[in-house]
């Protein structure tokens, strides 16, 4: 009985494949050579999806090395000004790991902390009471941002 059903079930799934090998070829004869211009305007649309990840601040390439505090922009931007209870998004844009960490590095506020972000990866946070919340990367002591909350 088990036997049967393997087999039966192995035929179905080589009537399967050989549908869709026929169906594939079917859709690959009529279609025409592809318009060189469509192809890079589809190339331009996929990278411009890599990199609309939704951010408010920007934690940009090549901050692991100090020299980006020079001019503020180790976060971008390094001073952010929102309403209350509004929602603030950062992006990890650089292949090294970055956290936004809530004080100074000699003096953290355990406010708010998102560990170590990935290349890529987002974090986010609603202020809800008004003021200014320094912030800091645990990794690099040179990286430090500013929300200001209205
Ligand atoms: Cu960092």
């Amino acid at each position: 009985m088990i036997k049967k059903i393997v087999v039966s079930s192995i035929i179905g799934i080589v009537i399967l494949a050989s549908l869709a090998v026929a169906l594939s070829n079917f859709n690959e004869e009529p279609q025409p050579e592809p318009n060189p211009e469509f192809t890079s305007e589809s190339i331009e649309d996929s990278i411009e999806t890599e990199s609309s990840i939704q951010g408010d601040v920007i934690m940009p390439t090549k901050v692991s090395r100090p020299g980006c505090e020079v001019e503020d922009r180790c976060y971008i931007p390094s001073v952010i000004t929102v309403e209350r209870g509004k929602q603030v998004t950062w992006v990890n844009e650089d292949s090294a790991f970055h956290s936004v960490t809530s004080g100074f590095y000699d003096a953290p506020t355990d406010l708010f902390d998102s560990g170590h972000m990935d290349p890529y990866e987002t974090y986010s946070l609603t202020f809800d009471e008004p003021g200014i919340y320094d912030y800091y990367c645990t990794l690099h002591p040179w990286m430090e941002g500013q929300v200001i909350v209205e």
